[in-house]
């Protein structure tokens, strides 16, 4: 039994997500998902997410790939997460690829590549 746990903001979900989650879900058996906190996106990129947390934890919950959700309050606090839920492997999209590495010693950690071309940041533009 293989657990994985990946973490993201996931406002305005997209294909991408989709593919990063579902990829995360094929390296194990169970896939715990960190949400960030809108306080959390706010402190990381100045701005709140369209999509508040409590809709945004309950729509990863829904999906397929995803086995449970928590809502992720501080970057700091990843040691802490992967502890608690026991994960074998942190998978990550290669944007933060080598921040991680840290972790080596309590989990595998894996950076998957991207989906090119889409991102939450073009799609709010997009609207706008
Ligand atoms: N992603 C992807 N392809 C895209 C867009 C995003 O594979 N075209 C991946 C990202 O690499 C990330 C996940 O989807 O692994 C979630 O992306 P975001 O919602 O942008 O999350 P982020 O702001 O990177 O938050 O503790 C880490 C952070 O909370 C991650």
């Amino acid at each position: 039994m293989k657990t994985i746990i990946t973490f993201g903001t996931f406002d305005t979900l997209h294909i991408g997500h989709i593919n990063i989650l579902n990829r995360a879900k094929s390296y194990g058996d169970k896939l715990i998902v960190g949400v960030s906190s809108d306080m959390l996106n706010f402190i990381k990129k100045n701005i709140f997410p369209i999509f508040c947390e409590n809709d945004r934890l309950e729509i990863i919950e829904n999906l397929k790939a995803v086995d449970e959700v928590f809502l992720e309050e501080s970057l700091e606090q990843k040691r802490e997460y992967i502890l608690n839920y026991k994960a074998d492997i942190l998978v990550m999209g290669d944007d933060w690829k080598g921040k991680f590495d840290k972790f080596n010693h309590l989990c595998e950690v894996k950076y998957l590549s991207r989906t090119p071309q889409i991102s939450s940041t073009n799609i709010k533009s997009f609207i706008k």
